[in-house]
This record gives structure tokens, sequence and C-alpha cells, in this order.
């Protein structure tokens, strides 16, 4: 198979656009007829033919100017049509299937519920149409449908209209005002529970807010409405946006192929971000409701009345949201945790994948299939590029750029480069060398060394970066980092270099090396470095234990403290790995002691710094990795951690109970502490009590949890007998079951295959429901290192056999899937030949999709060449 890559330098605006669509729906499982009425118009060449996007469709009639034409010219893609006026109406009328459905694009029917995805390309799913986000129309759409099973009938925008016909269907008909693009394009059809609130914007409109779950669903919908006030709120104070239609709805469903989708006025979520109550969900779960329904909300301007020239400009709307979303999660609840949680996405998944056959900048050159561009690179790395115009800028100057943005884009589809400039106009600062952080992929790495010299009593501390070549970008340039750092002397005295600081503990490395020096201050000065996560790159620097338990005790910066731990805890498992655990000395376990004895009335701090680098984190920084002796290695020492402060642990574990449960801030951290020092106790014999009471006692989710994912750790015989118990508990409950899957999935057995086998057989899996899939195949191939990665490649191949399967109905969620197995960049060579032996099985496959065929090649292809 050879597929040719579209090309970011080869964007053409369209030769025709379309300023109006009506669609009319006609609902049925197997046979849905959509009727598509468009005003079109040339506005390029003029003698270019219109050559209109279309997949799976069965074309019934089109008529130009209400004669019906038949010299068009159809393929597998699209239909073109040679001669078209400048300007007239094309009447289109085609069938579709949403009952045969299975890849969850365009218009699918299940569990009884019509529900559409388009973004990016599913649009041509449902009818023909110019299916790029640089086409901007206004849409009506009358939906047709079975009164009885189909009561509720959504589209964007407002209703207008509606009527009930004699055979006992019903229609309505939607308008929505604002011109879109085909992608935030929605309709949905279904029977539902409905919960209805307003919200008063602060220019004094009252907006209907709808959300819209399974039925019986209704009280655990709450949360996530009060959520959706709270970041229309945060919105107008924080960037002074309000909302523009009259009515927001939220439609929740359970076949969703990714979190949810923020289309106009009506977005389409996967119940997993709306559904949560106190029973059912832990903390992180209704962290995760709030974030994704802010991050939907806050599209409403950034992607949807802004929005994309094209698809390599994702990071316009994506990046950008994203950290509009850690913003408002971070104002919600508090700072650290957050920044906290968003660097540890980056350091298991994003450096990762920029170390992958599949790096690619935050805005990518080329593309194959769009929807593998949905990464954490053009998201999350996406964001932290944002994070540091706003560091460069100072809130101010950033809210200046973003009003500026809006000013001249409201209504436009655009690019990341106009989003600089807008940025740019507001500030002296010259984002020019900046703006490569959009075309550069890789990871730079930044070290930070020290030298002195006695003679002069001068400190020398030279940073360098360097960039090194990616799998699909060899030459590199010089990028312009913000670096956080703060100095500490030998009494954890804040001191300042001579020179080189461009701001209060801000440093600008935008060349290959940069020297800062110390006149006599002696030798004992400790840079601490990237203070809260300034920018998205690999550090290393020549600091002692000791000294990082120095920055520990005296840095500012909150981030930089827990930061210290984590380096120390690398730096303490890479002795183990090299077969020497005694270089862990006395001093640095005393050391870590003090520093979480110190921290105990500080249970936010304490609870992160109690977590053990992930095994993928520890991977980002090795290469030719012995998986189980690495794997090993991190056990043994969080093994060792506990049994040398277990007394401390069980102080903790006491002292953060919370009573009557609460989702806020503080006994969020009580929580999270308590179970995190829950699961380090579990490597001792005394936690079987801790546990088992733990679970009998839990009246919320997260505890019982907490004790589920202990007593996996404990032994097999405790864990299977907790999971029996919450298994019956919550047999009819397959999102809350999610959790039990993949708890099972992660277990690191002997027999895990055939527990795979087993899952795959429960009652409550579906291959067609990509929660199921994600919890059962997903935390296998992502989670379980020691299954995953048998030494005899029986891991490997197991997910391999699954894709197959899973790629003829859903490519989308298979191509995610895959993930794993492309990243051997960092495994010993004999782990990457059986890595690639089964890729190879894929790639033998002629009948591979798009989706898996360029994450599948390019794996196969990486490291050949160089
Ligand atoms: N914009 C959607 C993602 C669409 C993914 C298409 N494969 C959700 C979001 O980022 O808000
Ligand atoms: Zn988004």
């Amino acid at each position: 198979m050879t597929l040719v890559a579209k090309r970011r330098e080869d964007y053409r605006a369209p030769d025709f656009t379309i300023t109006d669509i009506a669609l009319d729906f006609t609902l049925d499982p197997a046979a849905t007829r959509v009727v598509s009425e468009l005003k079109v118009q040339r506005q390029g060449d003029a003698c270019a033919p219109l050559e209109l996007d279309g997949e799976h469709l069965q074309l019934l009639e089109v008529a130009i100017d209400g004669q019906p034409v038949t010299d068009y010219q159809q393929t597998d893609s699209g239909l073109t049509l040679s001669s078209v006026p400048d300007s007239f109406s094309l009447r289109i009328v085609t069938e579709i299937n949403p009952g045969e459905n299975k890849a969850l694009e365009g218009l699918y029917l299940s569990n009884g519920v019509y529900c559409t995805q388009c973004e990016a390309e599913g649009f041509r799913r449902i009818t023909y149409y110019l299916d790029r986000p640089d086409v901007l129309a206004r849409f009506t759409v009358k939906i047709t449908g079975d009164k009885a099973s189909l009561p509720t009938m959504l589209a964007n925008g407002n209703p207008v209209d509606k009527g009930t016909n004699e055979d006992g269907s019903h229609w309505i008909q939607w308008q929505d005002p604002f011109p879109k693009p085909s992608y935030l394009f929605a309709l949905v059809a279904g029977s539902f529970d409905q919960l209805s609130d307003t919200f008063v914007t602060q220019g004094g409109k009252t907006v209907a807010l709808e959300l819209f779950v399974d039925k019986g669903k209704r009280q655990r919908g709450v949360f996530a409405l009060d959520a959706l006030k709270r970041s229309m709120k945060w919105d107008e104070e924080v960037f002074g946006l309000e909302y523009d239609l009259d009515i927001y709805m939220i439609v929740a469903v359970d076949f969703f192929n990714m979190g949810a989708m923020e289309n106009k006025g009506l977005n389409v979520f996967n119940s997993k971000f709306v559904l949560a109550d106190q029973a059912s969900a832990t903390d992180e779960d209704f962290f995760n409701v709030e974030s994704v329904i802010a991050h939907e909300y806050f599209h409403n301007w950034t992607g949807n009345r802004v929005t994309c020239r094209d698809w390599f400009q994702l990071s316009l709307k994506e990046g950008l949201t994203v950290f509009r979303d850690q913003q408002f999660s971070s104002d919600m609840s508090s700072p650290l945790s957050n920044r906290i949680k968003q660097v540890r996405v980056m350091r298991e998944h994003q450096f990762a994948e920029d170390a992958s056959a599949m790096s690619h900048p935050i805005r990518p050159d080329e593309v194959i299939e769009m929807n593998n561009f949905y990464t954490v690179t053009v998201y999350d790395k996406g964001a932290e590029v944002i994070r540091m115009m706003h560091t460069l800028l100072g809130v101010d100057g950033f809210r200046a750029g973003m009003d500026e943005y809006f000013r001249r884009h409201d209504g436009q589809a655009v690019t990341c480069d106009d989003f600089v400039s807008a940025m740019q106009s507001a500030t002296d600062i010259d984002l020019t060398h900046f703006s490569r952080w959009y075309s550069q992929s890789g990871t730079p790495r930044l070290a930070v060394k020290r030298s002195f010299d006695e003679a002069s009593e001068v400190l020398t501390v030279t940073i360098t970066q360097q960039n090194l070549p990616t799998a699909e970008q060899s030459d590199k340039q010089d990028l312009f980092i913000p670096l956080q750092i703060e100095f500490l002397d030998a009494d954890g005295q804040h001191v300042l270099p001579d020179n080189g600081m461009y701001r209060d503990n801000l440093v600008i490395v935008d060349k290959a090396e940069m020297t800062l020096t110390f006149t006599g201050k002696g030798q004992a000065v400790t840079p601490v470095a990237l203070g809260n996560f300034s920018a998205p790159v690999k550090l290393t620097s020549d600091l002692t234990p000791s000294e990082w338990l120095h920055a520990f005790r005296f840095a500012n910066d909150a981030f930089s403290r827990w930061d210290a731990i984590q380096q120390l805890y690398d730096w303490c498992i890479e002795q183990y790995y090299r077969g020497a655990p005694h270089q862990v000395d006395n001093t640095i376990w005393q050391g870590l002691y003090q520093a979480v004895e110190a921290s105990q009335d500080n249970p936010e701090i304490l609870g992160e710094c109690l977590v053990i680098p992930s095994f993928e984190t520890l991977c980002q920084s090795r290469d030719n990795i012995d998986v189980h002796g690495l794997n090993k290695a991190r056990q043994a020492f969080s093994h060792d951690l506990a049994k040398f402060m277990q007394d401390l642990l069980l102080i903790i574990y006491q002292t953060n109970q919370t009573d009557s449960y609460a989702y806020e801030p503080e006994q969020v951290s009580s929580r999270r502490c308590k179970n995190v020092v829950l699961g380090l106790l579990a490597e001792l014999p005394l936690a079987e009590t801790f546990i088992t009471e733990q679970f009998n006692g839990s009246d919320n989710m997260s505890d019982t949890l907490g004790a589920l994912k202990a007593a996996q750790v404990f032994d097999l015989v405790l864990f299977n007998n907790l999971m029996n118990a919450f298994e019956q508990r919550w047999r009819d409950d397959p999102l809350v079951l999610d959790k039990w899957f993949g708890l099972h999935a992660t277990c690191e057995r002997s027999d895990i295959l055939a527990q795979l086998t087993l899952l795959r057989q429960h009652p409550q899996f579906s291959q067609q429901n990509p929660n199921r899939v994600r919890a059962v195949i997903g935390s296998f191939a992502f989670y379980n290192t020691a299954g995953f990665h048998a030494d005899d490649g029986s891991g490997y191949r197991f997910l391999t056999d699954y894709l197959f399967e899973l790629d003829k109905s859903n490519p989308q969620v298979a191509s995610r899937l895959v993930t794993p197995l492309t990243q051997w960049q960092h495994y010993a060579s004999d782990r990457q030949a059986l890595m690639k032996q089964q890729l190879a099985r894929l790639l033998d496959d002629a009948s591979l999709s798009k989706d898996l065929y360029e994450k599948v090649s390019k794996a196969l292809a990486y490291g050949h060449d160089s």
C-alpha cells in the first residue's frame, strides 16, 4: 500500500465556497436519507471543477439550480462536477447506514442513540461537501424521526420550528446563525434524561443550559452542569469572553472515540467525562469532568469563533484551549497539583512521542490520516508553547494579545502564524525566534553544569541546549527557551549571578551555550532549574543527592521542590538498576525521611512527593533499556522506601483520613496523600488490614479504588477477593466496571494473557465500545509493563492480533492502541526486534487502514535510513 501524505506547504485556498447549507435528515437505522441544499459560490479559478468530498455514501440525486445533473464523476472519496456556474444552488440526496457505522465517525447509531462525530473529516460520511475547515457556511438542519424512540432530536444553534407527521414521526428544525466549518456540525437523536439550568452572561443575556444523559443517570449529571457554569463565568472574568447563542447543549453518549467534541452549541461527550457522583466517580474523574467540560466550552471562542485554516494548524485551537482549561483547573483547585499532573503527561507520553517515529512539530508538516495527529504533541506540548508565551508576555500582555487575536480574526479560519502575530502586537519582545517552537519537533535537552576557578573564586554555571535530530527532521536549530531558575547557597539563601538574568528567576537560553558567573560566593551554589516546568525540555544537571534534598528544603518554587525529589528518586532507582543499591546510603534514606517528615502539614506536596516516577517516565532519560531490570529496580526501590519510612507512612495514613466526602481541594489532597501512602504500604505485610478495612468502609470511589490498587500490589489472593466483591456491586454499570477491567489488565501476573481472554468474554465487554477496549486492551498495552513486554514477545503478539480485528471496525481506536508498539526506541535491541516483528505483520496486511498504516510504516522505517 502506498498512501500519499498531504503537506502543509501545499495549502491552496478553495476554488469554491459554500455560504449556506440546508440539511434534511430522515432517520432510519439502515437507510437514513440526507437531503443537502447548498448555496455555492466560485471564489477562485474560473474553470475549476467543483470537487466535493464524500465517503461511504449512496448517491441518489444531484441537481443544480433545480435541474437534475448526471454528468458528474463519482469516486470512493468524492464527487466532481466539471462545469458549474459561478454561483448556484446544489441539491444532493444521499443515503447512509448509521447502524452499520462502527468506526463512530460521521452519523452512527449506538444503543438506540443517533449521534455524529465530524472532526476532522467525518462530515464527508454524511453528505458530499467541501469538508475542510476554511469553508464556513450557515447551517439549517431539519430532522425527522420516530417520535416514540427518538423524543429528543438536536442539532446546532437554536430550535426554530417543529411538527408531527401523520405517520407518527415528528420533525424539528434547527438554525445556527454563526457560519461554521463542517467539522462543527452535530446531530443527536434519542431518548434521554434531561437536566436544565440557565446562565446569565455578564452582558445580561440568559442562556438556557441543557444536559442530556442516559435514562436513570440524571443525578450523575449535576456536577457537570455546575462545572459548565463555572467555566462560563471564568471565561468572562479571565478573558472577557461571553457565550453567543441562546442555548448550550451537552449530550453524553456511551460510544465515543475520544473524550468530547465542541460542536457549535451542541457538545457531544463521552459519558465518562460527564457522569460523576461520590459513589461511582473518583476525585480524578470529577477533575476530568470539570476540565473536559471547560475545554469544550472554551473552544466556543478558541476553535469555533476563530477556527483553523487547515488541519496542520490544529494546535491553534487545541494547544490554546488546553492551556486555557489548564489555567481554569488550576484556579478551581490548586496550581501545584495541576502543574505536576500536566508535567507527568509531558514526561510520560509527549517525550516518548517526540522520541519516536511519530515525532512531529506542534504544527505538523505532513499528514496521511489527520485523526493520527490529535496527539500529546499538538495538544499538550502545544499548550506548553502557549504557556511559554504567557510567561514571556506576562498576564496582562497575554490578555492584550488574546484581545487583539479576537479583534482581528473573529469569524475567520486562520493559522498559527496569525496567532503569534497577534501576540506579537501586544509585546516588545520579538517572537520571531520563539516561533520556531511551531516548526521544530523533538525535546530539547538542557544541561546545567558548574565549574569553579580556585584562583579567581569564580563559579561558572554553563547552560547548554542541544536539539537532536528526530525521525522526520534531521536539521535542528537552537530554540528560544525561557528557563526559570533559582540559586541557593550552602545555607539555603538565594543568591544571584553577576550576569545573565533576564528577569527575576528567569534566563533565556536562546543559543547553544550560555554562562552565568558568581564571584565570591564560593563553590557551594546550587542551581535549581526548570521552575514550574517553564519549558518542555529534558533537563540534566550536576546536582548531587544531598543537593536535591537541599533544593527540596530551600527552593521557593513548589514545582521545583517536588521535582527535586523526583530527580533524587530517579537517581536512586538508577543505582538499583545498575546493581548497586547500596549507593543509596543511609544519609540519603534519612534525608528522604526528613523531607517527608517535614512536609506532614502539607498533604498536597507530601502526596505528590511520595509518588515514585512511573516506569514510562524513567524510560525517557534512558536508552538500551532492560525493561524487566528497570521495572524491578523501580519496584525494589519502592519496597525499600516503604520499609524505611513505615512508621511515618502509618502516621500519614492515619492523619489523612477524611470524613463525609466532598469533592473540594483540601479533601482531594488528603485522600490522594492517603491513597499514595497505602500504595507504598502495600509493599509490606502489615498492609492487609488497612487495605481490607479501607475497601469495606469506603463511601466513595477514590478510596475504593485506592484500596484495589494497593491490593494489586499486595498480593493476588486479596486482590481477587476484593475485585470479585467490586464486580458484584458494579456489574450493571459498564462505566464503573471499566475501572475493574483496567485493574485486571494492569495486574502483573504470569497468566495475564489468559486473564485478558476472559475479560474479553465478560458480558459487559464489547469490542464496539471504545471505553471498554481502552480499559482492557489499552490498559494492558500502555501500563502492564511486565505483561506487555514479556520476553517471549507474547504481549506484543496479543496486541497485534487484537489490532487486526479492531482495525476492521474502528481504525481510529486501533491506531491509538498501536502506540506502545511503535515506541520501541528506548529498549534493548532484542526487544526492538520482537516489537518490529509484530509491526511487520501488521504492515503485511493489504487491508490495513490509513490510520494504522501511517503509524506502523513510520515505526518500521525509523532508524533504517539514518
Ligand atoms: N476537537 C475534539 C477532538 C476531535 C478528534 C477527532 N479525531 C475534542 C477536543 O479537543 O476538544
Ligand atoms: Zn480540544
